[in-house]
């Protein structure tokens, strides 16, 4: 019966843009294929497949069933004879992925910790206020402190500085480049001021991470973590295990640096005294990393388990607030420490490797400062990576700019920054592949990808059912939490789920939703916010 779900036929189980390029994805080799229209099940598009690609990634055999030339506003699924139907998606406006956006930005409301969330806001995922003891220092007995707030990291209820700052970044990143897909209300408890919800939503992470800066020396604790994961059916509001409070390290001070030096800037106009705040404890970090020249890494001590975010290198972190600082001061000592340490070291976009946050600071800054050929080379390199990007793409199974090394812990933030770094690429030097390549990225998630499966809870046919989430897991509600980006595939296996379920697949393949499989299915602020920032994109135009 060649009207029985198919799960070789793969679409964005979602939709796709009218006058965007509207590409299935067929596993095997079939040369035809009907666009159904599902109200009436009348074909209203038959035609050829085209290609043959082998995708390293995840052993598959593709074609491709190519039906841009549709664009009729509707609902649809393709048709394959012999092999079934797909999903239905919609072809429509930026409408399709601003509600996935909005999701996605309400989805760190839903992580928020030390407050109560509000049925009126939060619905059937309510819960009491969590965590909002005072905090021990960790290795000093007597000193207790307040570092009440933040986001819950991921599926556990640690707050870190690093991906918090990171998570940070994203938002307002995302929020500069396409402010237009943020005029809507997500009804969260801000959502009557003035200020749009994405920043209130900032502007609720670093009111946290101001309190984890210490006063007297400027330097940022790591992280206020339990000293282990707590169970995974707790909810915020039943895990009363001890807080401590870890030591000053350097990510989390440069780090800190330079994501209040960029909320000084951004905040301006919207809240003066956050801005000012902000940029006051900025200026009082650096001159922590100042005075603490060598490398503090932070490292869990034998009686922590809770999540690490170690770093063997500060220097990208520090040139990220160097960059940061001089975009929002204006001051030359930040340009000549940026010159003199600033190699573009990979362009990371993630928690460990942040250059390219630093680089975007840098090019996009209008202060004149700057040095223009360092600019130049920094550009120059920014549009060779994402050349490298699209060249990797073409070649792609599954058409996206992923090495099937990249499969790893959080795969699907490889994918998200791939994409950012095309859409910033654009932004230097517009390039229709360059967001073409991008938009692949929301297709993935959104189920057109080996497992035919939409990697965000609440969206998509095959959607993630049991994310590694400790509310989603303990609330009793069947549904999870919804607008959380899982990590997605990962070919190091690193649970024991993954490891008895997975192993030997493919990299695009080590994927499970399962909720014990905390290395494929968990979800994080970072990863959300990564992905907010490609569909900000999207539903940009
Ligand atoms: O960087 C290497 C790379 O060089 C190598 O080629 C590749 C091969 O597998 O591995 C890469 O390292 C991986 C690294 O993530 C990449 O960033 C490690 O295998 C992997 O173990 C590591 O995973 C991190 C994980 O914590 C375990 O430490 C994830 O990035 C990180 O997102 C995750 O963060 C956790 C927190 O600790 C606790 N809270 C939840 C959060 C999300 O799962
Ligand atoms: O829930 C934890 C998750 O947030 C972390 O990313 C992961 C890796 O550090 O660890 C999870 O906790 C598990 C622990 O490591 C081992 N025992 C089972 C825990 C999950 O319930
Ligand atoms: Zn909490």
């Amino acid at each position: 019966n060649s009207e029985e779900l198919s799960e070789n036929i793969l679409v964005n189980q979602v939709g796709y843009k009218i006058d965007d390029k509207k590409i299935a994805i067929i596993k095997g080799f079939d040369k035809k294929f009907k666009v159904i229209e599902t109200a009436t099940g009348k074909a209203v598009l038959s035609k050829d497949t085209t290609g043959k690609v082998n995708d390293e990634s995840s052993g598959d055999t593709v074609s491709y069933a190519d039906f841009s030339e549709l664009k009729t506003v509707g609902s649809y699924y393709i048709s394959v004879e012999g092999l079934g139907k797909s999903y239905d998606f919609k072809i429509g406006d930026g409408n399709l992925f601003s509600k996935v956006n909005e999701a996605m930005v309400k989805a760190l409301y839903y992580q928020r910790c030390g407050m109560a969330l509000d049925s009126k806001y939060a619905g059937e995922y309510a819960h009491a206020s969590c965590h909002t003891g005072r905090a021990r220092l960790y290795g000093n007995e007597e000193t207790e402190i307040d570092v009440s707030g933040g986001w819950h990291d991921a599926g556990d209820y640690g707050r870190y500085v690093v991906p918090a700052a990171v998570t940070a970044a994203d938002l307002m990143l995302a929020y500069e480049f396409y402010p237009q897909s943020f005029e809507n209300k997500y009804n969260i408890p801000e959502s009557t001021n003035n200020i749009p919800d994405i920043l209130d939503e900032v502007k609720y992470g670093l009111t946290w991470m101001l309190k984890m800066q210490d006063k007297q020396t400027g330097g940022v604790y790591h992280k206020v973590t339990s000293r282990n994961f707590p169970d995974l059916t707790a909810m915020p509001d039943t895990d009363v295990d001890e807080l401590l409070v870890m030591p000053v390290s350097t990510t989390a001070t440069a780090d800190f640096a330079a994501v209040t030096a960029m909320a000084s800037r951004i905040f301006k106009d919207f809240d003066p005294s956050f801005s000012q705040q902000c940029r006051i404890a900025s200026l009082k970090a650096w001159n922590w990393l100042e005075t603490n020249k060598d490398f503090v890494q932070y490292k869990n001590p034998q009686d922590v388990t809770s999540g690490e975010y170690g770093d063997s290198s500060g220097k990208d972190e520090k040139a990220w607030a160097a960059a940061e600082l001089l975009r929002a001061t204006g001051d030359k000592k930040y340009n000549d420490y940026f010159k003199a340490n600033y190699g573009t070291e990979g362009f990371g976009l993630g928690w460990q490797n942040v250059s390219g946050f630093a680089a975007i600071s840098y090019l996009f800054s209008d202060q004149s400062a700057i040095d223009s050929k360092k600019a130049e080379e920094i550009k120059k390199a920014w549009l060779e990576k994402a050349d490298m990007f699209v060249s990797t793409a073409e070649k792609d199974g599954y058409l996206l700019a992923m090495h099937k090394m990249e499969y790893t812990w959080g795969s699907n933030m490889n994918v998200a920054n791939h994409a950012i770094h095309l859409l910033i690429a654009d932004k230097l030097s517009n390039n229709e592949k360059y967001t073409e390549t991008a938009a692949n990225c929301v297709h993935y998630f959104l189920g057109r990808n080996t497992m035919n499966q939409s990697y965000i809870t609440g969206y998509g046919s095959k959607k993630v059912m049991q994310p590694h989430h400790r509310p989603s897991v303990g609330d009793g509600v069947a549904e999870p939490v919804p607008g959380l980006l899982v990590g997605g595939p990962d070919s190091a296996l690193e649970d024991d789920v993954s490891r008895s379920k997975l192993s030997g697949k493919a990299p695009a393949q080590c994927y499970i939703d399962d909720m014990n499989s905390y290395s494929s299915n968990e979800v994080a602020t970072y990863w959300n916010s990564a992905a907010i920032f490609v569909f900000s994109f999207m539903s940009s135009r």
